[in-house]
């Protein structure tokens, strides 16, 4: 007899052990080890009105099974559904509302969850503040009595704010308001927002949990079992399921999430340590630096910092394209949480979604660079992030030069 995962103490095995067998029991029919890839759109069922648990794909897939048992584990809840993609997940938590309700948003989001807000959930006469939620005032003042959601990122894509989940959970159960974290940028092995009072997580697979920039995916993970019969309604309803294949691939990267973000973050602290040196850095946000201005939040609230690292570079739009342009191993792309290093420009990559005039002054600025630090070696992502900074201290040297009136000379 094949062993099984006891699911009775399965939340007493560590983080890890989790990761590799939660959902994920040898096939009883055959034995394989590893959750196959049910590449089907149906099942047959034994009779009218009896089956094995499965009717039709986009309802339930075994794969997809395991893959939602397993993410819901690694939040510490009971319950998971995976979506075609991050935002899939947004907006099957957003189809939760009636139109005339009202949520409160951490205004520092992916660009594309501010464009689904704006431009889509919009015109259904749904309605949005966005406010810096690291301001704990600014939020319970954003609250009306039509606010059904308040939504959060923790760090903040692309700023690396945070939010203090533990409080931003009491104002929410005071007022009787759902809290939903993504919890992207954090991931469960560092964050575990349901644990601190949310009451719904979402990510985007895309990112770390998969961790090999191969699949697009998200996720939704809740405690209460009466909003999961919910958000599993509207999975359905909606259709935005993964295939097989891609969670097939997403349970594959978790297995080695802890590792590889061991590595992410222990990279991303040398070159947020470098970059906090340099004379051609203006800012560096990172949680894990002390100059971070929320260290002791990120410390109370989180097991780690994670790999993200942004900064702004002197010199704004030129200086900006000079570094994207020329990193070798950093790859000019959009995305983050993969093994290979990235570098990207928010303001016209990522959010230029988000108009201008909204993100400038939220610090979104010509000369803000991100970096989704991966696995390689450090020394020669320091190398690449050397030389392409030499680039612009050359550049500032020769623009200064050349504006030195003629009779100095
Ligand atoms: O790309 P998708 O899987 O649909 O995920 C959307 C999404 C949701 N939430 C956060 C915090 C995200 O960062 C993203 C996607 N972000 C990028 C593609 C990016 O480069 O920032």
């Amino acid at each position: 007899m094949s062993k099984q995962f006891s699911t009775q103490n399965k939340q007493d095995y560590g983080f890890t052990t989790r990761a590799i067998h939660q959902g994920q029991e040898a096939c009883p029919s055959t034995g394989s080890l590893i959750t196959p890839i049910y590449q089907t759109s149906t099942f047959v069922q034994d009779e009218l009105g009896k089956n094995k648990g499965y009717q039709y794909a986009r309802s339930h897939n075994p794969t997809r099974q395991a893959l939602e048992e397993c993410l819901a584990s690694l939040e510490g809840a009971r319950f998971g559904l995976a979506a075609a993609s991050g935002l899939a997940a947004v907006s099957i938590v957003l189809d939760l509302l009636q139109a005339g309700d009202h949520v409160v948003v951490g205004e520092d989001v992916y660009g594309g969850v501010y464009r689904l807000f704006e431009r889509v959930l919009r015109k259904f006469n749904l309605n949005f503040t966005y406010i810096d939620a690291s301001n704990l005032e600014a939020v319970e003042n954003a609250i009306t009595p039509e606010t059904k959601l308040v939504w959060i990122e923790s760090p903040t894509n692309p700023l690396l704010k945070l939010a203090d989940i533990r409080a931003i959970a009491g104002i929410c159960q005071r007022r009787r308001i759902r809290l939903c974290v993504d919890n992207t940028f954090a991931t469960p092995y560092f964050q575990r927002p349901l644990e601190l009072g949310a009451d719904i997580v979402v990510h985007s697979t895309t990112k770390y949990l998969s961790g090999h920039s191969d699949i697009i995916g998200g996720a939704i993970i809740c405690d209460d079992e009466e909003l999961f019969s919910e958000l599993k309604f509207f999975q359905n309803a909606s259709g935005a399921v993964p295939g097989p294949f891609d969670c097939f691939l997403a349970l594959r990267g978790v297995k080695t999430l802890a590792l590889r973000l061991r590595e992410h973050e222990r990279n991303a602290t040398a070159i947020a340590r470098y970059l906090e040196n340099h004379s051609q850095v203006e800012k560096v946000y990172f949680p894990g630096l002390p100059s971070h201005p929320q260290f002791d939040l990120a410390k109370s609230q989180m097991a780690g910092f994670g790999g993200v690292v942004a900064f702004v570079v002197k010199g704004g739009l030129e200086a900006a394209r000079t570094v994207v342009n020329n990193t070798s191993l950093f790859q000019l792309a959009e995305s983050l949480g993969g093994v290979k290093s990235l570098i990207c420009h928010p303001a016209t990559m990522t959010h230029a979604p988000i108009p201008k005039e909204v993100r400038e002054p939220l610090g979104i600025v010509d000369g803000l660079i991100r970096l989704s630090v991966g696995i390689e070696e450090s020394k020669d992502l320091l190398a690449d992030l050397e030389f392409v900074l030499s680039l612009c201290s050359n550049q500032t040297q020769q623009e200064s030069q050349s504006q030195v009136p003629v009779a100095a000379q």
